[in-house]
């Protein structure tokens, strides 16, 4: 296949919250634009961008998926997105590389958390929007209600470009708000021949229309001026100004969709090719890049057992062409590329090429990790920084069977390759091996992708809490290092003054030493030693955060003064100081998310109560309820055990880190007692 001119290309993420139709939109897309010859559902597991085993068992998508397609001349790459927060890293990392977003959202559920998330994420990132309001054939959809609150919660910059005919099991079309003209449904309402409005939903679409035009006209002062002078404004006269206006970002239209039959797919083929930026109107400045040299930027890597290692990249600039070399930005090492690859899911077909602006795989290259930047000849570029979440449940791991321990670190090492939100780390504390991710399920889905791709059995065991420490107010102390019996001494002193940073986050040190107090060339070494202590606080042996120290004062031996007194000078000045600054302890604050039968919210809340949450809001919907709290980690380590119990199984929740926050002085006094026994069983 010749490489597609990136005028000629769009790309496009297909996002939302957690089981709203993204995969079943993407499937029906693919098949709309003959990219496939049947339509796939998530129900049969045979859709072309869920086809991990994972993915399968659990119906849901766990990572992004890489299709394609051609539609009007154009290829259309689209990037099916997970939804849940658990497995938000490949959706972030999808949002960086392209020009537009689908965002889906369900006609029963509405908005929802991770939608106003991502469409913040769309925001910062300034990219091209088209919404779908998706499942409008379910039991109690609601067209009105989830636009109303896309206005409301969203963008008031979002318009309806469609309005669905019938609801619910008698949905029967859409009318075309820009044409004003109706499309029967099933089956590719487009394709369909159009006719006249039913007369029961002429006003409705007269009134839509009318929204429609006012908020169109006011994004094109020409089109503005006619209208006000009186015109009547044809569908494509609008048509014209929308899609300027989509790819401005400045408007957001609006369609109706039932992506498991295929409603909808067509209609917003259409729209991506005419409103979200090609490439070339809209190169992406992630690097400097060598103008017209090849570079890319790997968005996603693929750890397979047996193809190896698969590299997913955008290419920043130039041309990109198989059998060659380039430079990894942050190794500065050199990696041959062999065959190119065109992805559809799971399937890659060769490619002689790709133009600036194309999406492409690469497989086994070296040492190239997502996040990575390519380049035809070795500079230095800062690396665009992906904004991850970082990891808040931890899990103790262990190997089933004795002897399996490295076996198990490389399988994870593999892992964290492919989502870097997965970390693997040793606690010094108790040398037991953590296993951090992003929710219980994102650490359930790794250890189950262990057991089926590296044949690695491990157990999981209670999470732990990752506790901070702060100070709350500011203390001074002198660490003074002296050993000088016999032979050469050791000599450090230093007197610090400890500080809070606002929002209890970061270190910073401050060098404030006059006349030479201390060496120059010690400093450092103090510095280093205050960190060291940092690393376990004294109240729960959890890291200390948001703190700056000021260095002084302090004194010098010209023999006995070495870096070593100093770096030990400089943690027991902190260790005094740390125990006069007031500390406390942090815990993790999560938002939770539950839908429960309206029946239960009585029993959730009051636990929740129970469990020092805090309640946010309510929203009744269709018989379940969807509560929001805050509620401490430590609080709802084993919740969904509770959750099932509570509604007899028909309830759901997620939950995703927040924020820190000062653990309550009762709470916190267990925990410190807690910790210390286990200090003193670790040295016994
Ligand atoms: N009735 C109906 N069901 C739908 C529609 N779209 C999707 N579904 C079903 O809803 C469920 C979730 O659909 P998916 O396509 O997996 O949703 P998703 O957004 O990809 O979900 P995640 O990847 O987990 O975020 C599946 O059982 C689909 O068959 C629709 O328009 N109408
Ligand atoms: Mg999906």
């Amino acid at each position: 296949m010749a490489a597609f001119e990136p005028s000629k290309i769009r790309n496009v993420a297909v996002v939302g919250h957690r089981g709203t139709g993204k995969t079943s939109l993407v499937e029906a897309m693919l098949f709309q634009g003959g990219a496939t010859t049947r339509l796939g559902s998530v129900e049969s597991s045979s859709t072309v961008s869920d086809w991990d085993e994972e993915e399968q068992r659990r119906q849901m998508s766990l990572s992004a998926s890489v299709c394609h397609l051609e539609w009007q001349g154009r290829k259309l790459n689209l990037i099916d997105t997970p939804g849940d927060p658990g497995f938000q890293a490949d959706t972030l990392a999808a949002l960086r590389v392209v020009e537009g977003a689908v965002v889906v959202v369900s006609a029963v559920a509405g908005v929802e958390v991770q939608t106003t998330r991502i469409w913040e994420r769309c925001d910062e990132h300034g990219i091209s929007r088209l919404v779908l309001v998706n499942m409008l054939d379910r039991e109690r959809a609601d067209f009105d209600a989830t636009f109303a609150q896309l206005k409301e919660q969203l963008s008031d910059r979002c318009v309806a470009i469609e309005i669905p005919i019938g609801s619910e099991h008698d949905l029967r079309g859409v009318v075309d708000l820009l044409h004003m003209r109706a499309y029967d449904s099933p089956q590719g309402a487009r394709e369909s021949e159009p006719h006249e409005i039913p007369q029961e939903l002429a006003d409705r679409a007269a009134s839509f229309r009318e929204q429609l035009v006012d908020t169109v006209v006011e994004t094109d002062e020409a089109l503005m001026e006619r209208y006000l002078e009186g015109e009547e404004l044809s569908g494509d006269d609008l048509g014209a100004a929308l899609k300027n206006a989509v790819a401005r970002g400045e408007l957001f239209p609006v369609a109706c969709g039932v992506a498991t039959q295929n409603l909808g797919a067509a209609a917003l083929l259409d729209l991506v090719v005419e409103g979200v930026p090609s490439p070339a109107k809209k190169p992406l400045a992630l690097v400097e890049t060598n103008g017209s040299a090849p570079s890319a930027f790997v968005f996603k890597t693929v750890a397979d057992p047996f193809a190896g290692r698969i590299t997913i990249f955008r290419v920043l600039s130039g041309e990109m062409t198989g059998d060659t070399t380039l430079v990894n930005a942050r190794s500065h090492g050199k990696e041959r590329l062999g065959h190119l690859l065109t992805l559809q899911g799971k399937d890659h077909e060769q490619t002689e090429a790709f133009a600036e602006g194309d999406i492409g795989a690469v497989a086994k290259l070296k040492e190239t990790a997502t996040g990575d930047v390519l380049l035809a000849s070795d500079a230095q570029v800062e690396l665009p920084d992906l904004e991850l979440p970082h990891p808040v449940m931890n899990f103790a791991i262990t190997p089933k069977a004795k002897g399996d321990e490295e076996k198990m670190g490389q399988a994870l090492r593999r892992l964290a390759e492919e989502d870097p939100t997965l970390v693997l780390r040793r606690d010094d504390q108790t040398g037991e091996q953590l296993l951090g991710g992003l929710s219980q399920m994102h650490v359930e889905v790794a250890v189950e992708r262990m057991r089926r791709r590296f044949g690695v059995d491990v157990e999981l065991h209670q999470p732990r809490v990752p506790y901070l420490e702060t100070i709350r107010k500011e203390s001074r102390a002198q660490g003074r290092y002296k050993k000088q019996t016999g032979g050469r001494g050791q000599f450090g002193d230093c007197h610090i003054v400890l500080e809070p940073l606002d929002g209890h986050v970061g270190y910073e040190f401050v060098d404030k030493i006059v006349g030479g107090v201390i060496p120059q060339s010690f400093r450092p070494a103090v510095d280093k030693g205050i960190q060291e202590a940092m690393a376990k606080g004294e109240l729960a042996g959890a890291p200390v955060q948001g703190v700056r120290v000021l260095l002084v004062d302090g004194s010098y031996h010209t023999v006995d003064s070495s870096e070593m007194a100093f770096k030990i000078a400089g943690s027991m000045a902190f260790k005094q100081a740390y125990e006069k600054a007031d500390p406390v302890l942090l815990e993790p604050i999560m938002q939770l998310e539950a839908t429960v039968p309206d029946d239960a919210v009585g029993s959730v809340n009051g636990d929740l109560n129970s469990r020092r949450g805090r309640l946010h809001g309510m929203e009744p919907r269709s018989g379940m309820t969807t509560i929001r709290a805050e509620v401490p980690m430590s609080e709802v380590l084993t919740y969904s055990q509770s959750l099932t119990s509570m509604t007899g199984g028909r309830g759901d929740y997620s939950i995703s880190f927040l924020r820190y926050e000062e653990v309550p002085a009762h709470v916190a006094q267990k925990i410190v007692e807690a910790a210390q026994r286990e200090r003193e069983e670790v040295k016994a």
